[in-house]
Parts: C-alpha cells; sequence; structure tokens
C-alpha cells in the first residue's frame, strides 16, 4: 500500500495520536458490525427493542439473553490485526491514545496501553436502578440476575441510547481530540453522537484527521486522508511504512 508522504511525515513526528475506533475495527475478529445491510446486528434485530434501557424495562430477559449471546461470541475471538498494529504503534510514539465505542474489551487483549472505552464493556455488569458496579454474578438464580446490594435487575454496563456516556471517558476523549497532533478514525459509520462529534472537536482544533474505512461515511469530506480498505491490512501497512526502517536501524 502506498501511504501520502506528508501523512507519514505527520504520523512520524506527531508527539499525541488519537484514534477512535468503532465496530469496523473488530469485523475481521468476526464480531458483526451494526448497521451492515446484510450481517449488521441492526440488520436483523431491532435497536428499539435491544439497546434503550426502557427495552430492558418491558423485556429483561430478552436484552440480558442478547448480551449473553454476545459476551459469549466475543469471548470465542481475538484480536485482529488491526488492534496489534495499533497496540504496536503505540510502542513507537511518545504518546497514543485509543478511544473506542467497542465493548468487547479487543483492545485491552491487544495491549493498547491508553484506552478510553466511551460505550462501557460487554464484561462488566452493573444494577439496573443504581448502577451499583458487581463484580461476581451467575445466570444459575434466575435471568436477569439480582444486585446483591439493592436487590433490582442488573444489567450490561453499556451505554444504551438515550443514555449518558461515562462522564470521565467523555470528558478525556474530548480533550485528547482537541490536544492531539494526528486523530485516526477507523471502523466507524460516524453516525452516533456525541462519538461522531470528536473528530469535528479536533477538526475545529486544527487537529488533521485520518479515516480508514471500507465506505464512505458522512465524516469523510472533512478527513484530510481517506484510506480506503479494511482496518487489519491498512493499518498494519501504515505501521511498517512509517517505522518499518527505525526498526531495520535497530537491527
Ligand atoms: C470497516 C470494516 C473493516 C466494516 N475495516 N472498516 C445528535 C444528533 C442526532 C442524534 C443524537 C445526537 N446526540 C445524541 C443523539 C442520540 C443518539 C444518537 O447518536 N443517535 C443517532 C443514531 C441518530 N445518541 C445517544 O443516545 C447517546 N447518548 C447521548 O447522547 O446521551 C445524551 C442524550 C440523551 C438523550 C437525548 C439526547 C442526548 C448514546 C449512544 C449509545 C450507542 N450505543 C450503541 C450500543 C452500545 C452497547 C452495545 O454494544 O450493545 O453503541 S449503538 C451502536 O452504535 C454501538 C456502537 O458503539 C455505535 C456506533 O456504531 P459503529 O461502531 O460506528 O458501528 P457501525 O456498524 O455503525 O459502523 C461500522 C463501520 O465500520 C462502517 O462504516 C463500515 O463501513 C466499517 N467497516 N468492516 C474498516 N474491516
Amino acid at each position: 500500500m502506498v501511504f501520502a508522504a506528508n501523512l507519514i511525515s505527520c504520523l512520524q513526528s506527531a508527539r499525541w495520536v488519537v484514534v477512535l475506533t468503532g465496530a469496523g475495527i473488530s469485523a475481521e475478529s468476526g464480531i458483526p458490525t451494526f448497521r451492515d445491510a446484510q450481517t449488521g446486528y441492526w440488520a436483523k434485530y431491532d435497536p428499539q427493542e435491544l439497546a434503550t434501557s426502557g427495552a430492558f424495562r418491558r423485556n429483561p430477559q430478552l436484552v440480558w439473553e442478547w448480551y449473553s449471546y454476545r459476551r459469549a461470541l466475543v469471548s470465542q475471538t481475538q484480536p485482529n490485526a488491526g488492534h496489534l498494529a495499533l497496540a504496536a504503534l503505540a510502542g513507537k510514539l511518545p504518546r497514543l491514545t485509543v478511544i473506542t465505542q467497542n465493548v468487547d474489551g479487543l483492545h485491552q487483549r491487544a495491549g493498547s496501553p491508553e484506552l478510553i472505552e466511551l460505550h462501557g464493556n460487554l464484561t462488566r455488569v452493573k444494577c439496573f436502578d443504581r448502577h451499583h458496579p458487581v463484580a461476581q454474578w451467575s445466570e444459575l438464580a434466575g435471568i436477569p440476575p439480582i444486585c446483591p446490594v439493592c436487590g433490582s435487575w442488573l444489567r450490561p454496563d453499556v451505554v444504551w441510547f438515550g443514555e449518558n456516556l461515562p462522564f470521565d471517558a467523555l470528558q478525556r476523549a474530548t480533550e485528547a481530540a482537541r490536544r492531539c497532533d494526528l486523530f485516526l478514525v477507523v471502523g466507524t459509520s460516524s453516525l452516533v453522537y456525541p462519538a461522531a462529534s470528536l473528530p469535528m472537536e479536533a477538526i475545529q482544533h486544527r487537529v488533521a484527521v485520518v479515516e480508514i474505512n471500507l465506505q464512505e461515511t458522512p465524516l469523510t469530506p472533512y478527513a484530510k486522508w481517506v484510506l480506503t480498505g479494511k482496518a487489519g491490512v491498512v493499518l498494519p501497512a501504515l505501521l511498517q511504512a512509517a517505522f518499518a526502517d527505525e526498526k531495520e536501524k535497530g537491527e
């Protein structure tokens, strides 16, 4: 793959790179995206029936079981070349922050050292009424399980539509978008807010944005560089193009 020379030099000289990821980066690990017309979750399921607090209140068993199914799926997957390239890139730069909308934990498993999870994490649960975090739970006593502290239902610790993102995570992500030297946006449809506003926040602060995706998104016209292809192909190639010489020099 050939990259623009000014992109490579921008990456090589950056002191702080920020990467916003979405479901597309995990697609090559075998985890469905949300909005793919054939294989995305929302092609088969209605988000209003599964990803809102109202849906959980109406049918907690259905929603809990959907997340149990996804938790089991994720436990059988591995980080792919895209996740691994971002973890490796962090070792080449003074600072790299990954901001992810994904709840699958694959960036942690790949070893990305600085990670902000905007939409929570599928492996954690909290209670529905008071948001107590709960470390140990079992489905044996019923679905959904019950909070040992207050007796309300347990729910996955993810952010559903209409819910606020974790305040601290969103604040750190916004600050990172404003202050970094280069902002990469990987595998997201750029449709869901407030995550979709982060690249625009970066642009308003004169930070150049690189988009890596299989197709155009609402962000595409604003990106300085648009790299069309799979994250698991483009990210390792970008790492190689920017830092391969360094490795040879060290050998
Ligand atoms: C590849 C690839 C490969 C494939 N390589 N690429 C402003 C305007 C309009 C609406 C709103 C607004 N502000 C807030 C809203 C409402 C709402 C919203 O944004 N709605 C829009 C959909 C219209 N936002 C919210 O409700 C948020 N809360 C909030 O704002 O609170 C304040 C508030 C409250 C009340 C009213 C108003 C404001 C919360 C959003 C929570 C999103 N939750 C979900 C579910 C999380 C839990 C779970 O996993 O079940 O998060 S929805 C789902 O979408 C999930 C994702 O994180 C998120 C983003 O999806 P993503 O990652 O972009 O995936 P896809 O499938 O959309 O795209 C994949 C991309 O990858 C595609 O582009 C492919 O081409 C590409 N791709 N393979 C590279 N190999």
